[in-house]
């Protein structure tokens, strides 16, 4: 079970639900907000910021952003967001450091960016009547208007070629969008979008780091036991803050006990989240690679607390991601 004594997966639902839940149950603490820009299927994109002084949103306190589910099949990238959220709510009750944290930091939470994807996904459930390669283990949004006419009916899940269909939203970004480790053909599952900043998924994305100043920024995928950082291409040089965007990145490394690298390091990629995020703004970006060995354990495992990162397995004894997003934010709010 998961620390909010979740066991199974959530749906879209489930997080649009528990995100208007947390806010109505607490006022001055939680607001949930509804993001710019529908997705191309129309659903809506729900953010929860989390902060005292909710109506003062230019009182100059460091945002963090921790985000979910760029990648459809991703599923506890999406868990571990919900929860970290629940932590931040629990814990400024429960007093102590959290709450002095929570208390200087605004704290901003997104925990499906690629809501359709998700859906595809997730309700792939076991049913017989399709396979869990085209649908289960979609990557991608749902933009379907990059592929030749012939595939531009129906939804994106209408037939095999939903897995196909689609941008990959981190290659869509507009920093050093074009380049090395992301593809030009839309079937691929690295297709790069036909722009920068194509795709509703990352426009929103683009409007949330824009109208605030975000400190520090973690966008959350699967798998691999990974903290990364900028760049995301070997061929750009790292930035002046590298050593202590390293240092950034080793402490909360120790905590979960992950590797931290530069993100090229594990392959190159342009158009991720951080690329963008970071070289836009100057505030720190990284990927979590959450999990050993799978991008969702299967629906009969249930969801596993590892995978959603706030247990204590991943870095027992050092406080796991719990400890390391804690660190994030006591960065931010006493830098
Ligand atoms: O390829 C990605 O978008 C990320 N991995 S995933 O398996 N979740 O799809 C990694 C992106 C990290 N950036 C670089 N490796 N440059
Ligand atoms: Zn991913």
């Amino acid at each position: 079970a998961l620390p909010s004594g979740r066991t199974s997966y959530r749906h879209l639902y489930d997080y649009q639900f528990e995100a208007k839940e947390l806010a109505r149950a607490n006022p001055r603490l939680v607001r949930a907000f509804t993001l710019p820009e529908p997705s191309w299927e129309g659903r809506d994109v729900v953010g929860l910021e989390i902060a005292t002084g909710l109506d003062a949103p230019n009182d100059g306190k460091a945002v963090n952003v921790v985000m979910g589910v760029h990648h459809a099949r991703e599923w506890p990238a999406g868990e571990h967001a919900m929860e970290w959220a629940v932590e931040l709510v629990n814990g400024y009750k429960a007093g102590g450091a959290t709450k002095a944290l929570v208390g200087k930091t605004r704290n901003i939470v997104v925990p499906v960016v690629n809501v359709d994807g998700f859906s595809i996904s997730r309700e792939a459930e076991p049913k017989g009547d399709f396979s869990r390669f085209d649908y289960e283990m979609k990557r991608k949004n749902c933009n379907v208007n990059d592929s030749p006419a012939q595939f531009r009916t129906g939804v994106c899940a209408a037939n095999p070629a939903g897995r196909t269909r689609g941008t990959d939203p981190n290659r869509n970004y507009a920093g050093f969008w074009g380049g090395a480790g992301a593809s030009a053909n839309w079937s691929s599952d690295t297709f790069r979008g036909s722009g920068p900043f194509s795709e509703p998924e990352t426009r929103n994305v683009r409007w949330l780091v824009s109208t605030r100043q975000v400190t520090n920024l973690i966008t959350l995928h699967t798998y691999s036991n990974l903290v990364l950082r900028v760049p995301g291409v070997a061929a750009v040089r790292p930035p002046l803050d590298e050593p202590v965007y390293k240092a950034l990145g080793d402490r909360m490394a120790s905590r979960n006990g992950y590797t931290s690298q530069p993100s090229w390091a594990l392959y190159d990629t342009t158009g991720s989240t951080e690329d963008w995020s970071y070289f836009a703004t100057g505030g720190f970006g990284f990927t979590f690679e959450i999990g050993s060995t799978e991008f969702h354990p299967p629906f009969e495992t249930g969801v596993v607390a590892e995978y959603a990162g706030l247990a204590p397995a991943a870095g027992a004894g050092k406080g796991g991601n719990r400890q390391a997003f804690l660190d994030m934010l006591g960065n931010a709010a006493d830098p």
